[in-house]
């Protein structure tokens, strides 16, 4: 109940753990060889580390903390190998589902969890050097793809890229669901970032799923074909496998940043939980399908490599350990963020007082006020 491999696609790991690169993945085995032990024991940590957090925060929403969580849950690869792949130069610029690049980034979580309780419009700045140059998650579908091929002309227009310093030229990288390449809007940016060579990597996470309506409805294609079709060069990619992304994904990167101009690439995952904690999936795809996807789970996957190469349970104790703590300071840190005065919501709409705005303002307080204890 997993699709078929496309002939193209770019798989080293399989699902038990070994490497057995297909015929696709043959170019990036240099990039794979180079990665010493501390690099590979890294990747495994980055994902189980988020795995932590993305659970804790989903227990958070249950428990009333959080308005809402879009779980990251199996995507981990797809995410930890496409991040580590980029420079402190370049800019990230995510969906709403990246948590994984995020935090690798340097954004707190505690700044998405911020986000999700509804304590802040934006969630952080991006201009602040501690976050990485990663732009703010976008809920408007695909919209963020514009923005990109928008700061890639930028890039171009400024000499940022294609200069032939490795260590200067920038790149940007887009995230996107499968659901979302449907928008008008990534096929007008890959227009625009095919036209003026921005130095731009769309990489498109193809989770099977747009909440309820599966890839299959939204394109009789493969999804990396869409790239093609701009005259983008377009990799398929197991996306459950850390380390075909991030070999596919430096490429495209170090590529991009060299002036190649825009590639694309397609992510093969799984979304192993709800779309967010407002969706039930029961509801339109079965246990079976879950149970085929959580075989090639790629936390897993990566931990049987790892013990394969001769990994100690030590390694895994100290991971766990600190993916627990990550998860408990994040628990502790949300329980002490408090509410947000509904004031707020009123104050920012003008720049002076609006004498219709200030009676709804009192009638909301009196509204909120009258559930408090004691109230009649
Ligand atoms: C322009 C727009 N249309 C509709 C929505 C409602 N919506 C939110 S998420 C979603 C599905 C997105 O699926 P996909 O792009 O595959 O990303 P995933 O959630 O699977 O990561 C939809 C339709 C939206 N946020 N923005
Ligand atoms: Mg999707």
């Amino acid at each position: 109940m997993t699709p078929p491999d496309d002939p193209a696609l770019v798989r080293v790991l399989t699902a038990e753990g070994r490497i057995a690169p297909t015929a696709a993945a043959e170019r990036y085995l240099p990039v794979i060889d180079a990665l010493d032990d501390a690099t590979l024991e890294q990747f495994y940590r980055d994902m189980a580390v988020i795995r932590a957090f993305d659970q804790q925060a989903t227990n958070l929403q249950r428990q009333g903390q959080l308005a809402l969580w879009p779980p990251s849950l199996g995507q981990e690869a797809a995410q930890v190998g496409s991040v580590r792949a980029t420079r402190p130069q370049d800019h990230v610029f995510p969906s709403y589902r990246e948590h994984v690049v995020t935090r690798i980034r340097g954004v707190d979580p505690i700044d998405i969890i911020r986000l999700m309780r509804g304590l802040t419009h934006g969630g952080w700045d991006p201009a602040d050097p501690k976050n990485g140059n990663t732009r703010l998650y976008t809920l408007v579908l695909g919209a963020q793809t514009l923005h990109a091929t928008g700061f890639g002309m930028g890039l171009v227009f400024d000499g940022r890229c294609g200069t032939g310093d490795v260590d200067r030229d920038e790149a940007v990288i887009v995230y996107y669901g499968d659901g979302a390449s449907s928008q008008g809007d990534v096929h007008e940016s890959m227009v625009f970032a095919a036209s003026y060579n921005t130095p731009e990597v769309f990489f498109l996470q193809n989770n099977q799923w747009a909440i309820s309506v599966p890839v299959a409805t939204q394109s009789k294609a493969p999804l990396y074909k869409r790239g093609e079709g701009y005259g983008i060069p377009s990799v398929q990619v197991d996306g459950n496998d850390v380390l075909a992304s991030y070999a596919v994904s430096l490429l495209a990167l170090d590529e991009a940043r060299a002036g190649g101009g825009p590639q694309a690439i397609e992510a093969v995952t799984y979304r192993m939980g709800a779309h967010t904690t407002s969706d039930d999936p029961t509801k339109y795809r079965t246990s079976d399908e879950e149970a085929a996807w959580k075989r090639r789970d790629p936390i897993a996957r990566m931990r049987a490599y790892l013990e394969h190469r001769g990994a100690g349970e030590a390694l895994f104790a100290d991971v766990e350990a600190e993916a627990a703590d990550v998860a408990e300071d994040v628990r502790r840190r949300t329980l002490e963020l408090g509410g947000l005065s509904t004031d707020v919501m009123f104050d920012h709409v003008y720049s002076e007082p609006d004498a219709l705005l200030q009676q709804e303002k009192a009638w909301f307080g009196a509204y909120e006020a009258s559930f408090d204890e004691g109230a009649p």
